[in-house]
């Protein structure tokens, strides 16, 4: 049976990023922030859904990272030579003095896709990362 009812947790997060997660509740015009905790962990639960999946799927993994960063790009390299089969393209855009954009076009099984997403944003230095995909057989 699913249980519906509201249960409590704590959460801690550092002083400046829930000044700007309350930003983004009043933004997008969430009651409060449990509203807003509750979309996103539903987002995140279907990422996760993805990743047992064997749909071919195309898309793309967007990088922000400073370039300063030891053994980033090295790292980075590897991580893409050594799925380059899904990978189509990649653009790279030097934003200012040390920060990186880099758009990975990719192609593959989702599965795959997203452990590579998951490989490339878990990076040290990193400071965002996003996948956005869709199924290619419905396009
Ligand atoms: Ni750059």
């Amino acid at each position: 049976m699913q249980d519906s009812t509201l249960k409590r947790f704590g959460v801690s997060m550092e002083g400046n990023l829930l000044e700007k997660f309350d930003l983004l509740v009043k933004q997008k015009g969430y009651e409060n922030r449990s509203e807003a905790v509750r979309d996103l962990v539903r987002d995140a639960l279907i990422q996760q859904l993805w990743e047992g999946d064997e749909q071919i799927v195309a898309g793309s993994i967007l990088l922000f990272y400073n370039h300063h960063q030891r053994n980033l790009l090295e790292e980075m390299t590897n991580i893409q030579h050594s799925v380059h089969n899904l990978i189509i393209a990649t653009t790279h855009f030097h934003l200012n003095h040390e920060s990186c954009l880099e758009i990975i076009v990719v192609k593959g099984k989702v599965k795959d896709i997203q452990q590579l997403s998951n490989k490339l944003t878990s990076l040290k230095g990193v400071a965002y990362g996003k996948f956005t995909v869709a199924p290619v057989d419905q396009i």
